[in-house]
Protein backbone atom coordinates (compact mmCIF):
# COMPACT_ATOMS: atom_id res chain seq x y z
CA UNK A 1 0.00 0.00 0.00
CA UNK A 2 2.75 2.20 0.60
CA UNK A 3 4.67 1.84 -2.61
CA UNK A 4 1.21 1.97 -4.31
CA UNK A 5 0.95 5.67 -2.96
CA UNK A 6 4.13 6.82 -3.07
CA UNK A 7 3.87 6.04 -7.18
CA UNK A 8 1.09 8.31 -7.30
CA UNK A 9 2.89 11.10 -5.87
CA UNK A 10 5.45 10.29 -8.03
CA UNK A 11 2.70 10.51 -10.80
CA UNK A 12 1.41 13.81 -10.01
CA UNK A 13 4.96 15.71 -9.28
CA UNK A 14 5.54 14.90 -13.24
CA UNK A 15 1.89 15.76 -13.96
CA UNK A 16 2.30 18.09 -17.02
CA UNK A 17 1.95 22.27 -15.90
CA UNK A 18 2.33 21.33 -12.07
CA UNK A 19 4.83 23.91 -11.64
CA UNK A 20 7.52 24.94 -13.68
CA UNK A 21 6.08 25.59 -16.85
CA UNK A 22 9.06 26.42 -18.47
CA UNK A 23 8.96 27.18 -22.84
CA UNK A 24 12.01 26.15 -25.00
CA UNK A 25 12.21 27.53 -27.88
CA UNK A 26 14.48 27.11 -31.13
CA UNK A 27 16.78 23.67 -29.79
CA UNK A 28 18.95 22.51 -32.31
CA UNK A 29 21.68 20.06 -32.24
CA UNK A 30 25.20 20.61 -33.96
CA UNK A 31 25.78 17.15 -36.46
CA UNK A 32 28.45 15.66 -35.98
CA UNK A 33 30.84 13.91 -39.01
CA UNK A 34 31.55 9.97 -38.58
CA UNK A 35 32.92 8.60 -35.54
CA UNK A 36 32.97 11.99 -33.71
CA UNK A 37 32.46 11.33 -29.79
CA UNK A 38 30.23 14.38 -28.76
CA UNK A 39 28.02 17.36 -29.90
CA UNK A 40 26.33 20.09 -28.35
CA UNK A 41 22.61 21.12 -28.43
CA UNK A 42 21.33 24.76 -28.08
CA UNK A 43 18.26 26.49 -26.96
CA UNK A 44 15.85 29.20 -25.66
CA UNK A 45 14.38 28.57 -22.28
CA UNK A 46 11.44 30.94 -20.55
CA UNK A 47 10.74 30.30 -17.10
CA UNK A 48 7.13 31.55 -15.85
CA UNK A 49 8.03 30.65 -12.49
CA UNK A 50 11.79 30.86 -10.70
CA UNK A 51 13.55 27.25 -12.05
CA UNK A 52 17.06 25.45 -12.48
CA UNK A 53 17.37 23.07 -15.42
CA UNK A 54 19.28 20.38 -13.62
CA UNK A 55 19.54 17.55 -15.96
CA UNK A 56 19.47 16.08 -19.15
CA UNK A 57 19.64 13.50 -21.21
CA UNK A 58 18.81 11.91 -24.60
CA UNK A 59 18.23 8.66 -26.34
CA UNK A 60 21.54 9.60 -28.73
CA UNK A 61 23.94 10.12 -26.28
CA UNK A 62 25.46 7.64 -23.65
CA UNK A 63 25.42 10.04 -21.13
CA UNK A 64 24.84 13.88 -21.18
CA UNK A 65 26.09 17.23 -19.12
CA UNK A 66 25.21 20.88 -18.51
CA UNK A 67 28.45 22.35 -19.44
CA UNK A 68 29.23 26.32 -19.44
CA UNK A 69 31.99 28.12 -21.44
CA UNK A 70 34.08 30.38 -19.66
CA UNK A 71 37.78 32.47 -20.78
CA UNK A 72 40.21 30.83 -18.74
CA UNK A 73 43.89 32.81 -19.68
CA UNK A 74 42.13 33.91 -23.28
CA UNK A 75 41.43 30.36 -23.74
CA UNK A 76 37.92 28.65 -24.07
CA UNK A 77 37.15 25.83 -22.04
CA UNK A 78 34.25 24.58 -21.07
CA UNK A 79 33.16 22.37 -17.58
CA UNK A 80 30.33 20.93 -16.41
CA UNK A 81 27.76 22.70 -14.08
CA UNK A 82 25.01 21.08 -11.60
CA UNK A 83 22.13 23.45 -12.74
CA UNK A 84 21.06 26.88 -14.81
CA UNK A 85 19.49 29.29 -13.25
CA UNK A 86 15.98 30.47 -14.83
CA UNK A 87 14.82 33.33 -13.39
CA UNK A 88 10.96 33.91 -14.17
CA UNK A 89 9.87 35.35 -17.21
CA UNK A 90 13.50 35.75 -18.40
CA UNK A 91 14.83 34.35 -21.63
CA UNK A 92 18.24 32.22 -21.00
CA UNK A 93 20.20 31.00 -23.90
CA UNK A 94 22.27 27.96 -24.62
CA UNK A 95 24.17 28.47 -26.79
CA UNK A 96 27.60 27.95 -28.36
CA UNK A 97 30.28 29.92 -26.55
CA UNK A 98 28.03 29.88 -23.32
CA UNK A 99 25.95 27.23 -21.56
CA UNK A 100 24.98 24.19 -23.95
CA UNK A 101 23.60 20.60 -22.95
CA UNK A 102 27.05 18.33 -24.08
CA UNK A 103 25.78 15.04 -25.63
CA UNK A 104 28.73 12.70 -24.46
CA UNK A 105 29.17 9.00 -25.51
CA UNK A 106 27.36 9.57 -29.06
CA UNK A 107 25.92 6.53 -29.95
CA UNK A 108 25.47 7.27 -33.47
CA UNK A 109 25.98 10.25 -36.10
CA UNK A 110 24.04 12.85 -36.03
CA UNK A 111 23.15 14.34 -39.76
CA UNK A 112 21.79 17.17 -40.91
CA UNK A 113 17.91 17.09 -41.19
CA UNK A 114 17.20 14.30 -38.66
CA UNK A 115 15.73 15.70 -35.10
CA UNK A 116 17.27 14.10 -31.89
CA UNK A 117 14.51 14.06 -28.91
CA UNK A 118 16.35 15.41 -25.87
CA UNK A 119 14.79 15.17 -22.31
CA UNK A 120 15.29 18.14 -19.70
CA UNK A 121 14.78 18.07 -16.30
CA UNK A 122 13.35 21.51 -14.58
CA UNK A 123 13.28 21.69 -10.88
CA UNK A 124 11.62 24.47 -8.65
CA UNK A 125 12.32 26.76 -6.04
CA UNK A 126 9.98 23.71 -4.00
CA UNK A 127 12.61 21.13 -5.17
CA UNK A 128 9.74 19.59 -7.16
CA UNK A 129 10.91 18.08 -10.35
CA UNK A 130 9.50 17.93 -14.12
CA UNK A 131 10.55 16.58 -17.43
CA UNK A 132 10.09 17.61 -20.45
CA UNK A 133 11.01 16.27 -23.97
CA UNK A 134 11.55 18.22 -26.62
CA UNK A 135 12.56 17.32 -30.50
CA UNK A 136 15.45 19.51 -31.29
CA UNK A 137 16.38 19.35 -35.25
CA UNK A 138 19.96 18.59 -36.08
CA UNK A 139 21.87 21.41 -37.71
CA UNK A 140 24.93 21.37 -40.48
CA UNK A 141 28.13 22.17 -38.49
CA UNK A 142 29.04 25.86 -39.31
CA UNK A 143 30.11 28.96 -37.88
CA UNK A 144 32.22 27.30 -34.79
CA UNK A 145 35.83 25.66 -35.31
CA UNK A 146 35.53 22.10 -34.76
CA UNK A 147 37.78 22.38 -31.35
CA UNK A 148 34.83 23.72 -29.63
CA UNK A 149 34.20 20.30 -28.51
CA UNK A 150 37.25 18.69 -28.65
CA UNK A 151 37.55 18.99 -24.68
CA UNK A 152 36.72 15.26 -24.20
CU1 LIG B 1 30.52 21.26 -23.57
Amino acid sequence: MKNLLFGIALMLAAAPGAFAQVSVKEPWVRATVPAQPVSGAYMLLTAARNARLVQVRSPVAGTAEIHESILVDNIMKMRAVAAVDLPAGRAVELKPGGYHVMLLDLKRQLKAGETVPITLVFEGPDRKRTSLEVMAPVRPIAGMPAGDHSHK
